[in-house]
């Protein structure tokens, strides 16, 4: 390189003070030299400036409980502490392109209705009968280990009529959205939004594959909201009595949108994956940045040079382009999200399975 500067006359400090004075000009035009910035721009590889990362649930729920305590959840709208990542402090990020938050409802409290362009989905932390989301008038009850999707747009209001306190994470594509200058946000003028379906009626009618003859079939969104864990649970299990795991992945499910077999939500992609006690799966990284939420059991992951240990209920984080390898000392579950389905849309998703570390 240095052989190439000094052809193109660049340790020449004359000539640097002449570059100098040009790139002054230049920006009083707005125009800026490519040459300086394309090593930062064009890499070889994705280097993520976010970092490997786990939150022990163990710690938080401590916090939630005393902000639980500390303010309602109609005056904080929404009761979260975000897992902000640690490269990207103050910033609401766990990954360059993904929102993760924990929401706390305390007993008797709803958080008021709102609608915005960003999507949410929620992992159920600790359910409750009496809990529930209502997406666009309709109630979803939930419990431990429930995936459920708020697509975007939709009105939500969350409430909780049981006598504990109900936690949920919360992962959104709020700075997907964002990049591109899309967001739109509204409050509904009451705390609910009227109800429009009786409870469950979505689970019951498309959970069971079924739809009114002439309904269009919505389009890139899952109209199935909802996906119990009892479900999902049985679901991993049958895959494991009839397949070998995968080396990678252990058992691992996408959760599907039944209208068109794509992911459930257009940007957000999102599985559940069961390992094997023992399992120790096979180095594994894709350029998408991908949570980890632990429902049931513990091990380790190790990530770049990290091990992250983990049990039920912490989430964790594995950058863009980072090899990762998980190790199961008990039977687990794991729920997972990324943007790879916005990558894929986009055409820009890339992955590798690893040979293992000696
Ligand atoms: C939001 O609307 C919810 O509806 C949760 O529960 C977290 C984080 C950022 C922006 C909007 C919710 C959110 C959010």
């Amino acid at each position: 390189m240095d052989g190439i500067e000094d052809a193109a006359g660049r340790t020449n400090p004359e000539n640097q003070r002449a570059r100098k004075k040009l790139y002054e000009r230049m920006r009083r035009h707005n125009l800026a030299p490519l040459w300086e910035v394309l090593h930062d721009i064009l890499r070889p590889a994705p280097a993520s400036p976010c970092a490997p990362a786990l939150w022990r649930y163990t710690e938080m729920r401590p916090y939630l409980l005393e902000a639980g305590n500390t303010n309602s959840a109609a005056e904080a709208q929404r009761r979260v502490l975000v897992l902000e990542n640690p490269q990207l402090p103050g910033q609401s990020r766990i990954t360059r392109s993904l929102y993760a938050g924990l929401q706390i409802v305390m007993p008797g409290e709803i958080a008021p209705a709102h609608r915005h362009v960003a999507a949410a989905l929620r992992l159920i932390v600790e359910g409750a009968p009496g809990a529930y989301t209502a997406v666009d008038g309709e109630r979803t009850a939930m419990a431990s280990g429930d995936f459920i999707i708020t697509p975007s747009w939709t009105w939500h209001d969350h409430g909780n009529e049981s006598d504990r306190p109900v936690v949920w994470l919360d992962g959104l594509d709020l700075h997907i959205v964002n990049l591109f200058e899309a967001g739109f946000y509204e409050q509904w003028p009451e705390e609910r939004y009227p109800t429009t379906r009786p409870a469950g009626s979505c689970l019951a009618e498309i959970g069971a594959g079924l739809l009114p003859v002439d309904d269009g079939g919505g389009g890139h969104t899952s109209l199935l909201l909802s996906y119990p864990y009892a479900r999902s649970r049985e679901a991993l299990d049958s895959l494991a009595r009839h397949q070998a795991p995968d080396e990678c992945h252990g058992f691992k499910m996408k959760f599907l949108n039944p209208l068109n077999g794509g992911w459930a939500l257009p940007t957000i992609a999102t599985c559940m994956q069961l390992l094997p006690k023992g399992f120790h799966s096979v180095p594994y990284r894709s350029t998408a940045a991908t949570v980890f939420a632990v429902v049931e059991g513990s091990g380790s992951t190790l990530v770049g040079a990290e091990r992250l240990d983990w049990q039920r209920h912490d989430v964790l984080v594995v950058p863009s382009w980072v090899p990762h390898e998980h190790i199961a000392a008990t039977e687990a579950v794991v729920f997972s999200f990324s943007d790879r389905a916005a990558q894929e849309r986009l055409a820009i998703y890339r992955e590798q399975r690893g040979p293992r570390r000696s």
